[in-house]
């Protein structure tokens, strides 16, 4: 019994004094490792009579569990302080200049989401943003597609699992529940656009399954398809930095515009290389059209006072075009190389006046 007293006291002061998680566990094979002292006792109990044994055995067991705590104990509090010693040595000056090996670029899609916004900030709209989970009654129905609208199986919508009430939210497949957001809280005049990510279930080699758009919307009282031309052809000039385009509104149909138009912008090839606003070829770059009624009363505006257009478009497809970025999917593989070639100086930010691109 004294023995054991004495061993435990040996043993704890061992563990006590251990520096570090090496000397730690040297420490602890030396006590619980095959050949440590208690392992030792331990084997003893096999010659003891069973009296003994009776006595022995649970002295032991204890000393071994007390051993045991008292190695984890010391353990936590070793980690502890290695790591607030690495925290106090591994600070970083933050005042130091970035390395000049390690600079970033911006994305070619962010640089573009920010050439549309500065062009149509230029115009008089304002940003709008909205969540990226949505309601299915802002993504469909308020927009003319009302469940069984074969619209809906086009979209390829990623639904999120059935709630209680039996409702699922959807992630949005194009940015118009933004302006479904913007009509319900704000009466006309309204002037916005809304880029953002969107999602559809789609991958291929010219769809990827989250992608950019960029919408916009103008409602007022005598708003009309002039003023749309107008809007895009203007919009047109600035982005491609061309002084004239040639553009081609073809009919279409879309649930929530009606009239409802496809754009092609006019272009020529020369070797490799695209020259937008010349030449006999035609590049389709977004939809449009005039706000379906029914899209403006679902919304609380009165489509008897208000009118007004809205248009779409691929912020990735119109990188692309301009940037002559040959492959969608390269924007989503993160490749360093890639995005040194096609990717923008972090100081380059577009504006009207000093440049887009
Ligand atoms: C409201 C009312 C009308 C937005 C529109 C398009 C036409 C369109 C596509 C272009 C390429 C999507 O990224 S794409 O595949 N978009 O063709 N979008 S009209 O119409 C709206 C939006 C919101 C309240």
């Amino acid at each position: 019994m004294e023995e054991i007293a004495t061993l435990e006291r040996e043993i704890l002061a061992a563990i006590g004094g251990a520096a570090d998680e090496q000397a730690l566990e040297a420490a602890r094979i030396a006590v619980l490792g095959k050949k440590g002292s208690v392992a030792e006792l331990m084997k003893g109990l096999g010659a003891m009579s069973p009296e003994e044994r009776k006595t022995q055995g649970p002295l032991l067991n204890g000393l071994k569990d007390r051993v045991t705590e008292a190695l984890l104990r010391r353990r936590d509090a070793l980690k502890e302080t290695a790591l607030d010693a690495r925290l106090a040595a591994e600070t970083v000056d933050v005042t130091l200049p970035v390395r000049p090996e390690m600079r970033g670029t911006i994305h070619p899609v962010r640089h573009v989401y920010d050439e549309v916004i500065q062009i149509f900030g230029d115009l008089g709209f304002a940003v709008a943003e909205g969540p990226h989970i949505e309601d299915d009654f802002y993504n469909f129905t308020a927009l003319n597609i009302p469940p069984e609208h074969p619209a809906r199986q086009e979209h390829d919508t990623f639904y999120l699992r059935e709630r209680a009430d039996g409702t699922r939210k959807v992630l949005r497949t194009h940015t118009s529940p933004v302006q479904i957001r913007t009509m319900m809280a704000q009466q006309p005049p309204i002037r916005i656009i809304a880029p953002g990510r969107t999602f559809r279930s789609d991958s291929d080699q010219t769809h990827t399954p989250m992608f950019h758009q960029i919408e916009g919307l103008v409602i007022d009282e005598t708003t009309h398809l002039g003023h749309l031309k107008w809007v895009l052809e203007e919009f047109c000039k600035a982005f491609f930095e061309v002084d004239k385009v040639k553009m081609r509104f073809r009919a279409s149909h879309f649930p929530f515009t009606e009239p409802s138009m496809e754009v092609d912008i006019g272009y020529a090839r020369d070797g490799a290389q695209i020259r937008i606003g010349e030449g006999d070829s035609w590049l389709e770059i977004l939809g449009s059209g005039m706000v379906h009624p029914k899209v403006l009363s679902a919304s609380g505006v009165d489509p008897d006072r208000y009118q007004g257009f809205a248009f779409g478009m691929g912020l990735d497809r119109i990188a692309m075009l301009k940037y002559g970025i040959p492959d969608l999917r390269a924007f989503f593989e993160a490749d360093l190389r890639w995005l040194r070639h096609y990717g923008f100086s972090a100081l380059d930010l577009p504006t009207l006046a000093g440049g887009l691109s």
